[in-house]
């Protein structure tokens, strides 16, 4: 079933105040389900300098045994260099529009863009639908912050 789909963009970012967490670009793997399949779809052109996923074809079958008994599921560059080698790593460039499909059990990450941004699409098919890769809300919540608003701006 269809669990959900999300845009996001990442920036260039320099060197110095890089942070990986915000960027996600560190490998991980992801743990929605025990079947999962995601979409994704670059809304802009993708090359060396803005972004590009990378992962590790294969590796959501094949993990280092200490990895797959490890809580973490984030792993250095150096660990997965040594594990697969960098000739596994497989980089997806391509033109807005260019889109691939990815088991996310596998290792993968953003590359930091260099000195364009990316927007990217996902969507994303699984088993189950556990609420974590959606935004639906109840409208009444909703209904509530434009109330909030109204009320807000009536009283400016
Ligand atoms: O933005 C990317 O290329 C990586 C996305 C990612 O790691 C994820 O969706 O779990």
């Amino acid at each position: 079933m269809h669990t959900g789909s999300r845009l996001w963009w990442i920036f260039p970012v320099d060197e110095a105040s890089h942070n990986p967490n915000k960027t996600i670009s560190f490998f991980h793997y992801d743990l929605d389900d025990y079947s999962c399949i995601r979409f994704f779809f670059y809304l802009t052109d993708v090359d060396s300098s803005s972004g590009p996923h990378v992962c590790v074809p294969g590796s959501h079958t094949n993990k280092k045994l200490a990895h797959v008994l490890s809580l973490m599921k984030r792993r250095s560059d150096r660990e997965i260099v040594d594990y697969y080698g960098s000739e596994n790593i497989l980089t997806f460039g391509g033109e807005a529009g260019f889109g691939f499909a990815e088991d996310t059990f596998c290792f993968h990450k953003a590359t930091p863009p260099k000195s364009k941004d990316r927007l990217m699409l996902q969507i994303q098919f699984a088993i189950k639908d556990y609420g974590n890769h959606n935004d639906l809300a109840d409208p009444l919540s909703l209904q509530s912050i434009g109330d909030d608003n109204k009320r807000d701006h009536a009283s400016v």
